[in-house]
């Protein structure tokens, strides 16, 4: 038996040195240590042995059990450590490498366009105002000098919801509805950005629906040379100091006088060509005094008050400032397009 017991002790400590990998050595463990092992065979067969002879072999059978269990111990310490090594080292990330890019979106050039002349604005002391896109025809046209039946307000021309609901043409109705919040008492210094919404059919130069941003002030003493200074002042810092304004006459229904505004042309510095077509002059935006009717209708007393109202096409700027010729580039969102003005 003592020899048995040798002979199974060498056995396993060579399988035991022989086993490359922990799934191994477990299976030397439960061969030789396990229940059903050889030693526990071994032990069983001890009852046949004479009363010195037992307990001998009793210490002989732990000893090798031991010597086995210290052996798989110290071989599992040893492949544990070697698979963490390797793992590690398998995983081991260089820091120092470049990263991926993520690509990232940006803000739309008509928002960054839009926020931009917002900024000028505010720095002269306006507000912005905001309103809703469906809109009352009181607001839209009656309240802007606009009765029924007047022709600028051919049904043909907006897109109407009820007979008194459509998407608003302008958005002169928010100026109308935060004079008429005013209750009567001035000053209203604001400028309205937003959406807006003509039935015409899409072209390079029309859209269904484009973006404006319409300002108003009105206070007592508002004269038209206020106007005049504060759009001056606005193309210089929208399109540069050197850059000269000239007023037209025009025509609104909501404003009295009404004008219409060039800059000069950055191209030619006023000879002619084909970006000004040939006048030297880029026209920019409308505007003109407020209306007598249109202060009346929204609670203010034509003969205390007065203001000036303009209105741009945030598209025709960007598409001067940028060279952009098609307007339908701002809504179709070709991204080789739009990453064009998208700085990080
Ligand atoms: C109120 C009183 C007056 C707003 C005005 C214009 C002139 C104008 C157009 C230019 C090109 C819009 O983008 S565009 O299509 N606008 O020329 N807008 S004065 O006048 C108002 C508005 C509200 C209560």
């Amino acid at each position: 038996m003592k020899e048995r017991l040798e002979e199974l002790k060498q056995e396993a400590l060579n399988k035991v040195t022989a086993a490359s990998d922990i799934k191994e050595l477990q299976e030397v463990r439960v061969s030789y240590l396990g229940k059903k092992g050889p030693i526990t065979e071994v032990l069983r067969g001890m009852g046949k042995l004479s009363a010195e002879e037992r307990p001998v072999v009793g210490q002989l059978a732990n000893d090798v059990r031991e010597a086995i269990a210290n052996e798989l111990n110290q071989k599992q310490d040893q492949l544990e450590k070697v698979a963490l090594e390797k793992k590690l080292s398998e995983e081991s990330i260089d820091v120092t490498l470049p990263g991926r890019p993520i690509p990232t979106g940006g803000p739309h050039l008509l928002t960054k366009l839009i926020e931009e002349i917002e900024d000028l604005f505010i720095g002269m002391g306006f507000q912005v105002a905001e309103g809703p896109e469906v809109e009352q025809d009181y607001y839209n046209f009656e309240a802007l000098n606009l009765p029924k039946g007047h022709p600028a307000r051919d049904m043909q021309d907006s897109f109407y919801i009820t007979e008194e609901l459509l998407l608003r043409t302008h958005t002169s109705p928010v100026q109308a509805r935060t004079m008429e919040k005013h209750e009567g008492r001035g000053p209203v210094k604001i400028i309205c950005p937003g959406k807006v919404y003509r039935r015409d059919t899409d072209d390079a130069t029309h859209s269904h629906q484009f973006t404006q941003i319409e300002g108003l002030y009105v206070d007592k003493n508002v004269r038209m040379s206020d106007l005049k200074g504060v759009l001056n002042a606005f193309a210089k810092k929208m399109f540069g100091q050197t850059r000269e304004i000239r007023l037209r006459p025009s025509f609104f229904p909501f404003t009295e006088p009404s004008v219409e505004m060039d800059i000069s042309c950055k191209m030619c510095h006023g000879e002619g060509c084909s970006v000004c077509k040939q006048t030297g002059w880029i026209e920019i935006l409308g505007a003109g005094m407020v209306h007598p009717n249109v202060l009346k209708m929204a609670g203010f007393d034509p003969d205390q008050y007065t203001g000036f109202a303009f209105g741009m096409g945030p598209e025709r700027i960007a598409m001067l400032k940028y060279g952009i010729d098609d307007i339908r580039h701002f809504y179709t969102n070709d991204v080789r397009f739009l990453k064009q003005f998208h700085h990080a």
